[in-house]
């Protein structure tokens, strides 16, 4: 309950600020984007991961003007960097998008607002969603992503292969990628049956002409495996952390 009433002020206060996950390309590994994970600096805590407050604000009905605030400062930031490395850069940006964020009967129009307030080119965003968020309502889902899509967004499926994503529902639903669970990749090297789940990802996004990206890679014969099998996009503690602007606004200076 505490840290429910702290987190109303905190957003009206500027607490929130956004770390950035280097998203490379494979084989190269090249940067090709990033995606904007929230953290919250709470003035007598200092910094509070994800994992505590999300729930808390999903429970509660914050989520809905928490996500806002990444929208906006997610499209914010992104302006800046595209103003930087000049228009038509392929530089990307995903921001987390909650299932109650997709469901809101404003969805629309809250995105719109933080599209034009920044005036970003959408056509470089990416939206997750995770598999539960489509679990509800599909025709409601489906609209809700196709008017996105519409914005030019791209539309990408969390945490792949822990949710409840019939083959029905990927073909109805208009997505652009799918992100492979980390707990599929991280034992992919020792457990055989993980391996065999990464390549059946793999095998089923291509055949459905979709965008291909692996979470969590913490080693080399990782990324050496994700890459023989042609998954396009990689992020891990093996290419880097989530950082902070100041980092991630260094490694865009090196693409300058
Ligand atoms: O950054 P970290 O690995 O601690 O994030 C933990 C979880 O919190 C992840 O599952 C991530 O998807 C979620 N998360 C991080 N940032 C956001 C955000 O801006 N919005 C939503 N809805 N979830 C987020
Ligand atoms: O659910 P989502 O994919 O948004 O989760 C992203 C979270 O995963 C972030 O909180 C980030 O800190 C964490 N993360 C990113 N890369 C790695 C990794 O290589 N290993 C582990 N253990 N966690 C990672
Ligand atoms: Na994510």
């Amino acid at each position: 309950l505490r840290l429910q009433s702290d987190m109303r002020r905190a957003i009206e206060r500027d607490e929130f600020l956004l770390f950035y996950q280097p998203v490379v390309s494979l084989p190269d590994r090249r940067l090709t984007g990033f995606e904007a994970l929230i953290r919250w600096n709470h003035a007598q805590r200092g910094l509070i991961p994800p994992a505590t407050f999300i729930p808390i604000a999903e429970e509660s009905g914050l989520i809905t003007d928490l996500g806002d605030w990444v929208t906006h400062a997610a499209c914010r930031q992104m302006r800046i960097w595209q103003d930087r490395l000049g228009p038509g850069t392929p530089l990307t940006l995903s921001i987390n998008i909650a299932p109650a964020q997709l469901a809101h009967p404003d969805a629309w129009a809250l995105i719109d607002h933080a599209m034009i307030h920044s005036g970003v080119d959408v056509r470089r965003m990416k939206l997750e969603v995770t598999e539960t968020a489509l679990a509800g309502d599909d025709d409601l889902m489906s609209h809700r992503l196709r008017g996105l899509r519409e914005r030019g967004f791209q539309i990408l499926i969390d945490d792949f292969g822990t949710g409840y994503s019939s083959m029905s529902r990927l073909h109805r639903f208009p997505i652009d990628g799918l992100k492979i669970d980390q707990s599929f990749i991280r034992p992919m090297l020792f457990d055989g049956d993980s391996a065999a789940i990464v390549r059946t990802i793999v095998a089923l996004g291509k055949a459905l002409d979709l965008d291909l990206y692996a979470e969590g890679v913490e080693d080399e014969g990782a990324a050496v495996a994700l890459s023989r099998l042609n998954c396009e996009f990689a992020q891990g503690y093996l290419f880097a952390k989530p950082l902070p602007l100041e980092k991630a606004d260094a490694l865009i200076g090196e693409m300058l």
